[in-house]
């Protein structure tokens, strides 16, 4: 082989793919929104996606990903594998084709796939290719088995390292595998991959992308899980409604229609909540769009159209609005389009017209059939359509009674309030913290000219199964209302909020993080505006003290302190573990949390919440068996808090 000849026109020819390599390094921004903890996860998510586009192409049933100790990441698929062999157009600087293995690699906005038909459906969250992933990537191995043979590469910050080589034989196996290393020239906060995070992510992909294997694994944290679903989209409603009480089987419906892919599943509960997700190209779109538009009209209205063909809306009756016809419903609309319109580069919501139109069609063919054919579940769905409607009338004067009361009572603070002296919104916190005995610390510890302190006990009113009326009549609840000063629900008025720091603080154990999520879910759902505003925030109290001869050091993670005590020597360094912020005394919880220029703030996301707000639903739901599991998921990650 002319191995000479070819690494110097690698040189050559990478000239072009150098320029690509070089903008994308510097401005991570265009390709991959940033270079924050979301821009590292676009990372996995792109190479993901690639192989996501081989399973939707059929050719594909497992994907494998693994986050190595050093925090480098493998992708193994067994799709096709990528191109190998000289490009069919891409020539270099010499005038002979580049490898095209190379130029999937490292040519920017080359894409990937070229002639070979089967078109991208999947979402690449800018589509730019691994290419890009390759550039910001300290190093990254690319293996292909192709044709019986076993390859491989090596690139530098996004540079191939000479001619690609055979590495051996294989039978008939194909497939691709990435191993990347993000580049922390790049990425210089210090971020890490989360693995709830992608958990979460890859679990939609799966529910989406039926009959793919999607196996996770951390070997950072020893923890691993595996994804498959036959059942798609059915067996997310499912899953969804593990905890909930369904009214009938799920409606499922599957459509090709001037080649788009929809489908959708459609299942009412016993809850009074909605859960409705869309997904355009698999790519969950919590904006909406079109398709979710489209779902959400034609259930409305095959639904007041059966009611009234029924008598089972009286002609005096009026009709039932959206919100009606959506309490209890958990619905999942998927759509594969061959050229999404999304609003905006982050691709979360659909702007397409003719998804509205066709999902439209779709649907309320498939619902209305249901209904027809189900008399029974359509009588239940519509009871149930009924009664929230009734409550919902009964819950706006409920409400409007409270808000006049509240409007009186939110004069007088609440009692447990220990307000602070400043006036001034953009100055003053409020800490609002888990329990009294932590309460009194914090009230001791904190600096009463702009820190305002809310001690809550126990838990707060489980907001997933109770209506808005009964939610606002729960005393911890109202405290917080009034303490807040911005109301709630449609009157909420950020204008009258009068801190511009509202900050939960609870231990860091199981009990903390219960109520976390608690609170949560309760400003997901009804003061979403104070986290949009980046007003949420999360405190960190440390997990260690450390102390050593005359010097005192707090660490707040399990690395922190294995540091410092290497530092200090190892040896005679007192080291206390905290299990709850009750255990430190008012000056330590001042000094290590509350503090200023000392402490670490959590700011929370609208991502977040979400998470949290669907972690709420399983945790307080009536079912055991899901809550153990998320317990036993989550030990791993929480054992270090016990020992
Ligand atoms: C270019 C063309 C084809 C597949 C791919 C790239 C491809 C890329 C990745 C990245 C991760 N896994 C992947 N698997 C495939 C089409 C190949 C053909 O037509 O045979």
């Amino acid at each position: 082989m002319a191995e000479k000849e070819n690494a110097i026109n690698y040189d050559v020819s990478s000239i072009q793919a150098l320029e690509g390599i070089d903008h994308v390094r510097k401005r991570p921004g265009m390709y991959v929104g940033g270079t924050d903890i979301k821009a590292l996860h676009h990372l996995v998510y792109e190479v993901v996606d690639n192989a996501i586009d081989e399973a939707l192409a059929g050719v594909c049933n497992r994907i494998d990903i693994t986050i190595h100790p050093d925090s480098s990441v493998t992708i193994e698929d067994n799709g096709r594998g990528i191109p190998v062999g000289p490009h069919p157009t891409k020539k270099d600087a010499n005038g002979r084709p580049m490898e095209t293995l190379d130029v999937v690699m490292t040519v920017i906005g080359a894409g990937g796939k070229f002639g070979g038909g089967g078109y991208k459906v999947s979402g690449g969250l800018h589509g730019v290719g691994i290419s890009a992933v390759n550039a910001l990537s300290e190093w990254t191995i690319t293996e292909v088995k192709r044709d019986g043979k076993h390859w491989r590469q090596e690139y530098k910050r996004g540079v191939p390292q000479g001619p690609i080589k055979q590495i051996g034989k294989v039978k008939d196996e194909t497939g691709t595998k990435q191993t990347f290393k993000f580049d922390k020239q790049i990425f210089t906060e210090d971020i890490d991959f989360r693995f709830d995070t992608l958990i979460q992510r890859l679990r939609e992909m799966s529910f989406v992308t039926r009959g793919v294997t999607i196996k996770f694994v951390d070997e950072r944290a020893d923890r691993e899980m595996t994804f498959y679903f036959e059942g798609g989209i059915t067996a997310f409603v499912r899953y969804l409604n593990r905890n909930r009480e369904g009214l009938h089987p799920v409606v499922h419906v599957e459509k090709e229609v001037e080649n788009i892919g929809i489908e959708a599943a459609i299942q009412y509960t016993d809850s009074y909540t909605e859960s409705v997700y869309s997904f355009a190209n698999t790519i969950n779109t919590i904006d909406g769009g079109t398709h979710l538009t489209g779902l959400r009209s034609s259930l409305t209205r095959v639904v007041n159209d059966y009611a009234r063909k029924n008598g089972l809306l009286k002609d005096a009756d009026p009709n039932f609005s959206g919100d009606d016809t959506r309490e209890g419903l958990t619905a999942i609309v998927s759509i594969k389009h061959p050229d999404p319109q999304f609003e905006s580069q982050t691709k979360v919501k659909l702007m397409n017209p003719e998804a509205q139109t066709y999902v439209t069609q779709v649907v309320g063919e498939a619902f209305s059939t249901f209904l027809e054919e189900n008399p029974q579940a359509a009588k239940t769905i519509i009871a149930k359509c009924l009664t929230s409607a009734r409550a919902r009338d009964a819950a706006r004067k409920a409400r409007d009674l409270v808000i006049r009361k509240s409007a009186l009572e939110s004069l007088t603070l609440p009692g447990k309030l220990a307000d602070c002296s400043e006036r001034d919104s953009n100055k003053t916190e409020l800490y609002i913290v888990e329990g009294d005995s932590a309460g009194g610390s914090a009230k001791q510890g904190r600096d009463r000219h702009f820190q305002a302190i809310l001690p809550l006990r126990g838990k707060i009113l489980n907001t997933e199964r109770a209506r808005l009326d009964k939610i606002l009549g729960n005393n911890e609840v109202k405290s917080l209302i009034s303490a807040l000063g911005t109301g709630i629900g449609d009157n909420f008025d950020l204008e009258g909020l009068r801190y511009g720091r509202v900050i939960i603080m609870t231990d860091a154990d199981v009990d903390g993080s219960h109520i976390r999520t608690l609170l949560l879910t309760f400003f997901f759902r009804y003061m979403p505006q104070l986290i949009d505003g980046g007003h949420m925030y999360i405190a960190q109290p440390p997990l260690y003290r450390l102390a050593y001869k005359n010097q005192v050091k707090y660490a707040y993670s399990d690395k922190e302190k294995d540091k410092a005590v290497k530092e200090y020597g190892n040896d005679k360094v007192g080291i206390q573990r905290y299990k709850g912020l009750g255990e430190m005394n008012p000056e330590q919880l001042w000094e290590t949390t509350m503090n200023p220029t000392n402490r670490t703030l959590l700011l929370v996301t609208v991502d977040d919440a979400a998470e949290a707000d669907r972690t709420f639903d399983m945790l307080m739901g009536d079912a055991v068996d899901p809550r153990k599991k998320f317990i036993q998921t989550h030990a791993k990650s929480v054992r270090n808090l016990d020992i």
